[in-house]
């Protein structure tokens, strides 16, 4: 992908077929499903988080800003641990998240549900041969914002099967959202800084101006209930929320764009 480049139009955009593809190719830089959830269904979602976070349930990532999270991330383990590490955080991170869903409903079932009801293509779970499923649908308490990064499996993580995915997005479903702040800004500026042989991936979190400069940028917003989907090649950061706020709840994964046009998820 070339260093400069500009997206068609600036809006949201509601999820089509056509939508999404731009959004994969990087012609528009976000989609919002409005009313994915119910209010009532997002307090219950929220309950269900918050029984999780009393019950220990919850884990906090090795970043700072500190965001805590119930499932597990791909992408922490991605050097520095055996691949056998992330297939046991695996195993917990379904028992743990089944906890979660056990007490209310399953996101993950319907956002997949809703992708193949507008795309038309097959959607499932990623998964590594001989190895099985990854985790998808990881549920996160971010109310004190996100550093900027980038989430792209090929560049990220070219030693597992989801590498070959050729475009890879970002979704959130947020059941619940500070008034103010906790603001998402992407960058556009694919990520394309390539591994050297024989090297770990180069570190695509903490990423600073340099990497953003003369990029155009666009910002949204989290509204409960709503879902929004952006290219996660793209640097993005989240803003704090305001001390005393509600919380910025959310649960969501990747989704990467195989070349047959079938679509994988992870987290
Ligand atoms: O919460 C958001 O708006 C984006 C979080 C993020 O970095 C991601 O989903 O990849
Ligand atoms: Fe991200």
């Amino acid at each position: 992908m070339d260093q400069r480049v500009t997206w068609q139009q600036h809006e949201e955009r509601s999820l089509t077929a056509e939508t999404l593809r731009a959004l994969f190719d990087n012609e528009i830089p976000a989609i919002r499903i409005k009313g994915f959830a119910t209010p009532a269904e997002c307090a219950d979602f929220a309950a269900a988080i918050r029984w999780g976070i009393a019950q220990d349930i919850m884990r906090y990532y090795s970043v700072k800003p500190r965001v805590g999270y119930i499932g597990t991330a791909q992408v922490e383990y991605r050097w520095g641990h055996k691949r056998d590490d992330y297939f046991i955080a695996v195993k917990q991170a379904w028992a743990d998240w089944h906890k979660i869903i056990a007490r209310t409903w399953n996101p993950l079932e319907r956002f997949m549900q809703t992708l193949r009801d507008e795309s038309g293509q097959d959607v499932r779970i990623a998964d590594e041969p001989g190895r099985g499923d990854l985790f998808a649908g990881i549920i996160r308490l971010a109310s004190n914002g996100v550093g900027r990064h980038v989430d792209y499996a090929p560049l990220n993580t070219p030693d597992y099967a989801i590498a070959s995915v050729n475009g890879q997005l970002g979704w959130n479903l947020f059941v619940d959202a500070p008034g103010e702040g906790g603001v998402t800004t992407v960058h556009n500026r694919p990520w394309n800084v390539q591994p050297e042989a024989g090297k770990d991936p180069p570190m695509s979190y903490g990423l600073d101006d340099n990497h953003v400069a003369g990029a155009e940028a666009f910002t949204y917003a989290p509204v409960a209930g709503d879902v929004v989907l952006f290219n996660s090649r793209n640097p993005h950061e989240v803003s704090p929320g305001r001390a005393g706020d509600h919380d910025r709840l959310q649960i969501g994964s990747f989704v990467g764009r195989l070349p047959a046009g079938d679509m994988v998820l992870w987290s």
